[in-house]
């Protein structure tokens, strides 16, 4: 049991307590009291978060405001304060701990019907739109330059050079990939700091595992993980859910065979997403597969950076599941730069 539990106000005496969920990040337990409550336990990653306070300042905030707009009760997570005053323990070494309300829902790695993505696109697009009046400057950076690609590029190369594990050598072909894209990876950055692009409050890690559908209804229930809400592009947004749920294999499949880009999907999603968010200017819309391109070289870049030193971030099952992982999205990369025009006509019309 871990003894975490028992400090926050749950309805009832924590029971069970047993490791749940598949992310990458954060430890996550389920935990049940003896009232037969539900509840999520989290441990909260030091490696990935430096301002915890700050960023569950964040959480609540947003959550309270959504909340406020709907009526479903499950719209959106309910955090339990802890002994503490806050809504976070912090236990004898030092790490963090929050706590919310279970929610009887499912939580998929891939669609199982076209229609399970549309759903997860009007989610994340819903969960946009209703925060389209936050004051997007009253965010911290839960991790600063998170979504800024040619800062990831920096830390690329500064790893590729420490070449911590003497992996570098043996993954040259990933590195010229990643590298040999740099300055299509800039392009969203240079839109932002133009003003191109409007920043909004944006959720920056919206796998479809980030969102819970009802298993009757499949409908969306709510959208969870919201440790990188903050501010961002929309493009981000809808960029992460089509690297992960338009691809048409898991993120770590090894066969590349399998993995390609679903257009189907990926019109799908356009669909569900840019009806959901109204608010979106002619060139954020005209950047989303932009967003789809750039996310995914992102994310396959930081997969293969965390692998050349020494896999701290991301959590892995075995010594090159990161390398793996670096492979699917290079293979998704190459499929999207294929199918470019193909996007493009999809967002246009
Ligand atoms: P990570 O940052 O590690 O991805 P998440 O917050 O996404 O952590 O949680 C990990 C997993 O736990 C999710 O993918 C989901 O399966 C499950 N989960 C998280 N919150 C809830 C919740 N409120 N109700 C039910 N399941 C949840
Ligand atoms: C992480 O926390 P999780 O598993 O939902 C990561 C995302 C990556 C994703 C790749 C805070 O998401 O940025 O895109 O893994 N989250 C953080 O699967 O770094
Ligand atoms: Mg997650």
């Amino acid at each position: 049991m871990e003894q975490a539990a028992f400090h926050f106000a749950t309805d009832g005496i924590p029971v069970f307590c047993e490791l749940y969920g598949s992310g990458h990040i954060n430890r996550t337990y389920l935990v049940e009291t003896d009232t037969g409550a539900r509840y999520i336990l989290q441990r909260l990653s030091s490696v990935a978060f430096h301002d915890i306070p700050g960023l569950m300042s964040n959480i609540i905030r947003v959550t309270k405001h959504i909340a406020a707009k709907s009526v479903r009760e499950n719209s959106t997570l309910h955090f339990i304060p802890a002994d503490n005053g806050e809504y976070y323990y912090i236990d004898e070494n030092g790490a963090y701990w929050r706590c919310y309300r279970f929610v009887e829902a499912i939580c998929i790695q891939l669609p199982e019907t076209p229609d399970d993505f549309y759903q997860s696109a009007v989610a994340f697009g819903t969960f946009q739109s209703q925060l389209s009046d936050f004051p997007v400057e009253t965010l911290t950076e839960t991790i600063p330059n998170f979504h800024h690609t040619p800062d990831r590029y920096r830390i690329f190369r500064e790893k590729i050079k420490e070449d911590h594990v003497g992996r570098a050598a043996t993954v040259q072909q990933e590195i010229d990939f990643y590298l040999s894209r740099e300055e299509d990876g800039s392009v969203l950055q240079r839109m932002r700091e133009n003003g191109q692009l409007p920043v909004r409050v944006t959720h920056n890690d919206t796998k479809l595992n980030n969102v819970l559908l009802d298993e009757k209804t499949r409908k969306a229930v709510c959208v969870i993980d919201l440790d990188t809400v903050m501010p961002g592009l929309s493009a981000y947004d809808f960029g992460d859910s089509i690297r992960f749920g338009a691809s048409t294999a898991v993120e770590d499949e090894r066969d590349l065979e399998k993995v390609s880009m679903d257009l189907n999907l990926f019109r799908i999603y356009t669909e569900g997403f840019v009806s959901s968010c109204p608010s979106l200017t002619e060139e954020e819309r005209l950047a989303l597969p932009l967003g789809a391109k750039i996310m995914t070289l992102e994310c396959g870049m930081r997969f293969l950076t965390d692998y050349l030193d020494g896999d701290h971030y991301f959590k892995t099952a075995y010594a090159e599941h990161n390398l793996v992982r670096a492979r699917t999205q290079m293979k998704l990369v190459a499929d999207m730069e294929e199918n470019w025009q193909e996007m493009e006509k999809i967002v246009r019309s």
